[in-house]
């Protein structure tokens, strides 16, 4: 009688779990485990990349967007390598992944065999829960216990399991642990609701809101509370789309991609509110506020800035509680003064889109996407100067909007739309890239055609590591290794058996994302934006000025011209 082996056993313990789809590249040592998921294709689909990084990198988007378990795939030594920089991702931004790797046989482990690497070590720094299935009776609890971390700490947990163990028959004496996870509701403490009661109900002081990530959810609790603070609410990048990026009370992002109304806030706050974030470039924090920090994780508070009052609890219970005691402040002439820098960003953001130029301005391709996007769209930004370009120029109402907040790698956004089409069928999903971040993971579009996943990858294609360019001029250097002799990509796109359009001129931009909208198929718009266009950032810094100056002067003397940008508009 058929018996179930070690790879049985783990597949059947993940769809216990839940989990619907696996990420990976098969081989070698995990040949059993390939068997085994086509054995349950109809539970779980395994989803084959053509490199485990955009695997790993799809698993971590895949929890960062559902708060449900990512899992991904990989053979013994290269294919568990390449998963890394992904599960990096999932770790600096706390998402729940489960990485599983195959491992050379117990037999030849230790000789320095073929593909051998050593797996414990390499996973040490970015797992939460790392183990070596060695034996089929302690798999079934250890794959539980994996999960179970997983969940629990917000991480990584990696599984490797050498060939064999995968291949061996489950004794009859094995123990089987239940798959699952309790769940409990993080409150805050009477006495710490005290404290920032009695802050917060101080009058007359101006009073910021900084929210984060841990924010997501709480929209209604965090709208209540500025309207009855008259406090504007300043969102971090991960948090973009927490609360609509026009709503009145809104100063959009803080620090070098962010907004020059929120900066001016942060410098003339009194008192701090920070939710669930632990915001890293405190340079742009204020200087002397008395700080209120809420998080559900006591290790973030008071870590870089220092806090008057912490709190430990979830955003959106601690939030409710809190509108319940907080007192209406009836003095709105911070947040008046607020809203009307925030007109004026607006105004600027505006024209720079709408600026009249030879080539197409990132500016507008991000404000056209912005144009036609449905609501409950799925962003997934790669990093660069695109970032800024999503960041100030598509305004969020309820679209969800993802990127490597932490780890921020070049790369993530096309294996981010592609978790968020298979998370989301029926939803909208755009990638938005530079040509250097698609470029790097751009072998896995033809995923996205495989399993026709409708994603569009909108490039945006400078021939340039633009944001890197900009890094070394405010250095003071001269530019260099910054150019990217790029394919068409549009061609790229076709050759792969998708829809590729190539945008050159500015009135195609909104066609071509209609068009490519209508299609439901995936597609590639591959458009050819300005290279110079300069993500100022809202307050210019001397030494960025400085450095700025010094650069100019070195083409000046070293190659005898000088190249202005376009136009400084700002
Ligand atoms: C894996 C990785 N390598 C290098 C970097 C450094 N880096 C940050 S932004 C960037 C340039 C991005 O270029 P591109 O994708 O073309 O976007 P652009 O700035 O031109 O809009 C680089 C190289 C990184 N963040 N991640
Ligand atoms: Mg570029």
């Amino acid at each position: 009688m058929f018996r179930k082996n070690g790879a049985d056993t783990l597949i059947d313990l993940l769809i216990e779990w839940g989990v619907d789809h696996v990420y990976g590249m098969p081989g070698d040592s995990i040949n059993a485990i390939i068997e085994a998921l086509r054995k349950r294709k109809d539970k779980i689909r395994f989803i084959q990349v053509r490199h485990e990084e955009a695997g790993a990198l799809a698993a971590a988007a895949y929890a960062k967007l559902t708060g449900k378990l990512g899992v991904c795939l990989g053979v013994a030594g290269p294919g568990a390598i390449h998963l890394l920089n992904g599960l990096y991702d999932a770790k600096l931004d706390h998402a729940p992944v489960l990485a599983i790797a195959g491992q050379v046989d117990t037999a030849v482990m230790g000789l320095d065999y073929f593909q051998e690497v050593n797996l414990s070590r390499l996973f040490d720094d970015v797992a939460v829960y790392n183990q070596m299935v060695v034996s089929p009776v302690q798999l079934p609890a250890v794959v539980n216990q994996a999960i179970r971390t997983a969940y629990a700490e917000k991480g990584v947990a990696v599984l490797a399991f050498p060939g064999n163990v995968t291949n061996m028959e489950m004794n009859k004496g094995t123990s089987y642990t239940s798959p699952q996870i309790a769940r409990g509701k993080v409150q805050p403490l009477d006495h710490d609701m005290d404290a920032i009661c009695a802050a917060l109900n101080q009058m007359d002081k101006n009073i910021v809101i900084l929210a984060g990530k841990g924010a997501r959810g709480a929209r209604e609790e965090l709208l209540t509370l500025a309207e009855k603070l008259g406090a504007p609410i300043v969102l971090t990048l991960p948090a973009k789309g927490v609360i609509p990026d026009r709503h009145p009370y809104c100063l959009g992002g803080l620090g070098l991609l962010g907004t020059r109304a929120a900066y001016t806030a942060m410098q003339e706050a009194d008192i701090l509110f920070m939710i669930g974030t632990s915001y890293p470039f405190t340079v742009y924090l204020p200087e002397r506020a008395f700080t209120i920090q809420l998080d559900v994780d006591a290790r973030q508070i008071g870590k870089r800035y220092a806090v008057d009052v912490g709190i430990v609890g979830e955003a959106k219970s601690t939030l409710a509680l809190l509108n319940e005691r907080v007192a209406y402040h009836e003095s709105r002439e911070f947040l008046a003064r607020c809203k009307a820098n925030m007109d004026k960003w607006w105004d600027k953001m505006e024209s720079l889109e709408e600026a009249e130029h030879p080539k197409i301005l990132p500016e507008y391709v991000a404000r056209a996407m912005e144009e036609m996007a449905e609501e409950n769209a799925v962003l997934s930004c790669d990093v660069g100067n695109v970032t800024v370009w999503a960041a100030r120029h598509f305004r969020c109402t309820n679209q969800h909007f993802i990127l490597s907040s932490w780890l921020a790698t070049l790369g993530c956004g096309m294996p981010g739309a592609i978790a968020a089409q298979i998370a989301y069928p029926e939803r909208q999903v755009f990638a938005l890239c530079g040509d250097g971040g698609f470029g790097m993971m751009m072998a896995d579009f033809v995923t996205a055609v495989k399993y026709d996943l409708p994603i569009i990858v909108v490039v945006f294609n400078n021939q340039k590591i633009a944001m890197i360019k900009f890094e070394q001029e405010v250095l003071g250097n001269l530019e260099y290794g910054t150019g990217l002799h790029n394919p068409n990509f549009a061609a790229y796109a076709e050759a792969c058996g998708a829809m590729g359009l190539r945008v050159e001129r500015k009135e195609d931009v909104l066609p071509a994302l209609r068009k490519a909208a209508a299609a439901k198929r995936p597609c590639i718009i591959d458009v050819l934006v300005e290279a110079d266009e300069l993500p100022q950032p809202p307050n210019v810094m001397v030494e960025q000025a400085i450095g700025y100056a010094k650069h100019l002067a070195k083409e000046l003397l070293e190659e005898g011209k000088v190249s202005l940008p376009p136009i400084l508009r700002l």
